[in-house]
């Protein structure tokens, strides 16, 4: 499929006034809020394709058909009277990273702050596909949103799909809520779906329809993008679960337009957050100017969140480089550069801060 759609040329060098309009639009979450285990809202990071549709949560349906026995048209507030559960849950954008990328694949140009962390309320998915009784030859659930517009050539809706036996994992959610307030317009109001260890695209926001269908989903945002390509022409392997990846709080003040670093000599603490959607975290290393050390990795609050981490350095008089790596239980490590795709998904290359100390 991807051949026969729009592929836009990468870019090199500077930046562009489209990747400019993209990146005010949508936002990341500034550094500094790692220093929080749940992002508030404001500060949680957005990532929309098209227009934020402004959805009236009273007039709101969910339509449950397709490979169904019992297809169904459901309100907010009969969502809302089902068992709920909450969730603290990590979300990354694929496309984070993108901007450090040589060539740029011209989208979203995210340096490393297209990630954070919420309470999420809704209603297990795997409970509603039972009520409405999910045939045992669907294959895939596609979950489609209210927002519509153009990519690659063809206008859609934002539609992605789930193999079933994701779909049915306990922790899928079809959230109304977020971090205990009703979702804000940006992050999908007033129903969403949430994903725990994938990457953001899965988790579908103002969200109108879920069809179970009994072939692979060939919509543009499921079959053509969110691919991993090292090369053009190549199939690709689909974006999904977070590859391990790691950050830190940025330490000392902040230089106001190159947002160099600027801190004082002695012992300063530095704390960040580690996540994996493939396996737990189980070490963070740091390193001043290439030389690494164990950090001290905390407990995550959820399975399905970031751990902290955090550790003394003695900061000498001079410039210096710092960088965190994490690495999963699984064996999965940061890479120290930027792998190699065409889309610039997937970049968990580790973070380097740059630092004065005086
Ligand atoms: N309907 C719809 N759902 C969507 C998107 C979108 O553009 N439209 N963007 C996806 C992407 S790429 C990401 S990373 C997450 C971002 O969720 P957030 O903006 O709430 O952080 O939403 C996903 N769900
Ligand atoms: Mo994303």
């Amino acid at each position: 499929m991807s051949e026969r759609l729009e592929q836009r040329a990468p870019i090199v060098g500077r930046y562009t006034v489209e990747e400019l309009a993209l990146a005010t639009r949508n936002h990341g979450m500034p550094l500094e809020a790692l220093a929080l285990e749940c992002t508030p809202v404001g500060l949680h990071y957005t990532l929309v394709h098209f227009d934020i549709p402004m959805l009236e949560g009273a007039a709101h349906r969910l339509e449950i058909g397709g490979a169904v026995e019992r297809p169904c048209t459901l309100t907010l507030e009969e969502l809302r009277r089902l068992p709920a559960r909450t969730l603290r849950v990590t979300m990354e954008c694929a496309g984070n990273g993108r901007g450090q990328t040589v060539p740029r694949y011209p989208s979203m140009p995210w340096l490393e702050e297209g990630v954070s962390t919420a309470d999420w309320t809704g209603v297990p998915l795997c409970a509603l596909l039972a009520q409405a009784g999910l045939r045992a030859s669907a294959r895939e659930l596609v979950f489609r949103g209210a927002d519509r517009g153009r990519d690659r050539g063809v206008v859609h809706a934002f539609e992605r799909s789930l193999p079933v036996a994701e779909a049915m994992r306990e922790e899928v959610l079809l959230a109304y809520a977020m971090n205990g307030a009703e979702l804000a317009p940006q992050h999908g109001a007033p129903l969403r779906l949430v994903v725990p260890r994938w990457y953001g695209m899965a988790s579908v926001k103002w969200l109108v329809a879920i069809e179970a269908i009994e072939e692979s989903f060939a919509g543009v945002q499921q079959a053509a993008s969110y691919h991993f390509r090292a090369a053009p022409g190549e199939p690709g392997v689909p974006c999904r679960r977070m590859r391990v990846n790691s950050l830190m709080v940025p330490p000392g003040v902040p230089d106001f337009y190159t947002r160099a670093r600027l801190l004082a000599a002695g012992p300063t603490l530095i704390r960040g957050r580690a996540w994996s959607g493939e396996a737990p975290v189980v070490r963070v290393e740091f390193a001043v100017d290439g030389d690494w050390r164990e950090a001290v990795l905390e407990p995550a609050a959820a399975d399905t969140a970031w751990c902290g981490w955090h550790l003394t350095w003695d900061a000498h008089p001079g410039a210096h480089e710092l960088a965190c790596r994490a690495t999963d239980a699984a064996g999965n490590v940061q890479p120290l550069a930027p792998p190699a795709d065409l889309g610039g998904f997937g970049n968990h290359a580790v973070q380097r801060v740059r630092v004065l100390v005086r």
